[in-house]
């Protein structure tokens, strides 16, 4: 854990929190203060798993453990603190993989009831992305209408969720030898469902007691994540509400208007933000807010639901994670619209002190003291005006002490698979050539794929902030999704100027192309998108022919939820070197922290690691990165590089 100095490097929040204690307030800011992590829960060494417990079998830090220490740390039932953490630390991957497996869920349910015309509002907008998967999928299409095809899709991309042998259908996207690897370990999954399932009993008491097996089922889990229930859900998600593209915005809570109807749409799963942000332009509802006082009506984003419609309809974002509370602090939030995951319950407490309506609307996500409104897919638009007319309506109930922090950034998002396709290499030479050659002859170093949460453990925004910055200086390509991204595109990184920041071999590419450094590729599920992008560049050829022989790194610097762990797992399931920050949760055992951090690189060729302080984090990253480089024996072009005019030229051809 770190010693932190000040709560955020974000001036707006900074200004709420201030607000906040002015209007008698508390916050998860003041929270955290108060509420100590628990040091055995936070080295993983506490076990509740059955009611002879719980057991708490922590470290003496106090001196050098000796063997005989360490056999003595047992729980009641003879369980090690290498089985206990290593539980612990599967359950998290099964959480995080259960939440993202049932975001990808209920998308296939949507895209099958709108393939059989049930679901009024919604359609299929990205047709070649439909075909593309018909033909991946083995779905005929002749001359065969959409919604069949569609139809085709949803029903072989369900089975995924319940299939009970053999392997899911995104599997096959992996380079040829990644597949292998998983086929060599045993841990190609089965179906998405089952590999929660059985991650809950192989940690049930009595069950699985050795720790090797244990990180076995859960990297089978989390590889269900990341090549199953956050592919699909990205997928059908980019088919219905289409592929993004890149879209100018702006970020932070001076995006909220003092004379409009703010309604802020916070969590994860679009499908209710996709009407929204229809209906709020809808010109009976804009008069609807007029006839109440206000100008119009401000629809705006927080945490991954803003990212969804930011990056394909342009809607600003109010802030993230830990920025959600104070989005209600400003006193000019008539409702805060939530659906599922990352939400606090602080919300409603912080809405107490102000006028802000909590809207619940995901039967999976009730919270006492909002009021629930039961979002129907099937009966969108309706429900959609219904509870935005309920938000219209507490406009007139707003209080005095209404203050926006005048705190705004532009910013250019919508960075997907296929736009960085486009992007690089043009409409009829799409590819990922540039990117590698620019690898190859060392302009850029390396990619790193940045992401996460945020967390109060750390100063606000600084280590994503600093780390971001740090590895664009040194030429290294930033990817980014969740509230990181959020986090740097706050500080103007995401926009074409930012390549100042950046190396001069970076910078030079990023000019050419006309991009900014860092590049937004949207929410927590699509973090697969990542995976796809590295998948390209394999395929691309003279990088190796493994994800695991690119010069990429991956970090979650200020880390919070049990997602975080199932995306790091299956990115280093999937060969990837992954940084995480804040803290550790495995450091009750050495042995099982070795593995991960060592062990698991000889049979996956990922592994773990830790670090809090940015500077290192990036040192750390980019060591490996050329670590990679040597090995690919590209290291020597990099030094031979000499940026001049003729060279910028160059890469214009
Ligand atoms: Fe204790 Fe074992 Fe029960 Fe865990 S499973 S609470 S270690 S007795
Ligand atoms: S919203 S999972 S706080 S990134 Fe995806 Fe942000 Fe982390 Fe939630």
């Amino acid at each position: 854990m770190t010693d932190k100095k000040i709560q955020s490097v974000d001036q707006a929040t900074l200004e709420m929190i201030e607000k906040s204690h002015q209007d008698g307030c508390s916050t998860v800011f003041d929270r955290a203060e108060n509420m100590k992590p628990c040091p055995i829960g936070a080295e993983g060494s506490c076990c509740k798993n059955c009611a002879m417990g719980p057991c708490r079998v922590p470290i003496n830090k106090s001196k050098e453990e000796t063997p005989e220490d360490h056999n003595k740390r047992k729980g009641v039932c003879g369980a090690t603190a290498e089985t206990i953490s290593a539980r612990n630390f599967a359950r998290m991957v099964a959480a995080g993989t259960a939440a993202h497996g049932d975001h990808g869920r209920r998308v296939t349910e949507l895209f099958m009831a709108v393939a059989e015309g049930k679901a009024p509002g919604y359609s299929i907008k990205d047709e070649q992305k439909l075909l593309q998967l018909a033909l991946e999928l083995g779905v005929k299409v002749g001359d065969r209408p959409n919604n069949e095809i569609a139809k085709d899709i949803a029903e072989i991309l369900q089975k995924d969720f319940s299939r009970q042998e053999g392997e899911l259908n995104f599997i096959k996207r992996a380079p040829l030898k990644r597949q292998a690897v998983w086929r060599q370990n045993g841990v190609t999954p089965r179906g998405i469902d089952r590999e929660v399932v059985e991650t809950m009993h192989h940690t049930h008491m009595g069950v699985d007691q050795d720790y090797q097996n244990l990180i076995k089922q859960a990297t089978r889990t989390a590889l269900a994540d990341g090549w199953g229930g956050s592919m699909i859900g990205t997928e059908l998600q980019d088919v219905m509400f289409g592929t993004p593209s890149p879209v100018l915005s702006q970020i932070n809570l001076g995006v909220l208007k003092e004379e409009d109807v703010n309604i802020i749409i916070h969590g994860h799963e679009p499908a209710l933000a996709e009407i929204l942000a229809v209906v709020s332009q809808d010109p009976v509802m804009i008069e609807y807010a007029k006839s109440k006082g206000a100008k119009g009506i401000n629809l705006v984003g927080m945490c991954c639901t803003a990212n969804e419609i930011l990056m394909r309809h342009g809607i600003p974002i109010g802030g993230n994670f830990l920025q959600q509370e104070l989005a209600i602090v400003t006193g000019a939030v008539e409702a805060m619209i939530v659906d599922v995951q990352c939400i606090m319950q602080g919300l409603t407490d912080v809405a107490q002190c102000y006028h802000t309506k909590i809207i619940t609307t995901d039967e999976r996500a009730h919270i006492t003291g909002s009021t629930f409104i039961h979002f129907d897919e099937l009966n969108a638009i309706e429900i959609s005006k219904e509870i935005l007319k309920m938000a219209i309506d507490n406009f007139p109930n707003r209080h005095k002490n209404v203050r926006i922090p005048q705190v705004k950034t532009d910013m250019i998002a919508g960075f997907s698979h296929e736009t960085i396709t486009y992007l690089l290499g043009g409409l009829f030479r799409a590819s990922y050539r540039p990117l590698n050659d620019n690898i190859i002859n060392g302009r850029i170093r390396g990619v790193a794929g940045v992401v996460g949460c945020n967390n109060p453990r750390v100063t606000h925004d600084d280590v994503h902030v600093t780390l971001v910055k740090e590895l664009i200086k040194n030429d290294v390509l930033v990817l980014q999704t969740g509230c990181s991204a959020m986090a740097t595109a706050k500080a103007g990184l995401m926009l074409p100027e930012a390549s100042k920041f950046a190396g001069e071999g970076l910078a030079s590419v990023c000019e050419t192309v006309g991009i900014p450094p860092v590049l937004h590729l949207g929410a927590c599920v699509d973090n697969c998108r990542i995976l796809t992008a590295a998948t390209a560049m394999v395929k691309e050829g003279g990088l190796g022919d493994d994800i695991s022989d690119l010069p990429v790194a991956g970090c979650a610097p200020e880390w919070m939820s049990e997602k975080a762990v199932a995306i790091g797992h299956y990115f280093v399931a999937s060969g990837v070197y992954t940084i995480f920050g804040v803290t550790w949760p495995t450091v009750g055992s050495k042995e099982l922290t070795d593995y991960l951090f060592k062990g698991l690189e000889q049979s996956l060729g990922g592994k773990w690691d830790f670090e809090i302080d940015p500077y290192k984090m990036a040192q750390k990253m980019i060591a490996h990165i050329d670590l990679k480089r040597k090995a690919l024996g590209i290291d020597k072009s990099r030094e031979r590089v000499l940026y001049d005019m003729a060279m910028r030229r160059d890469l214009e051809k």
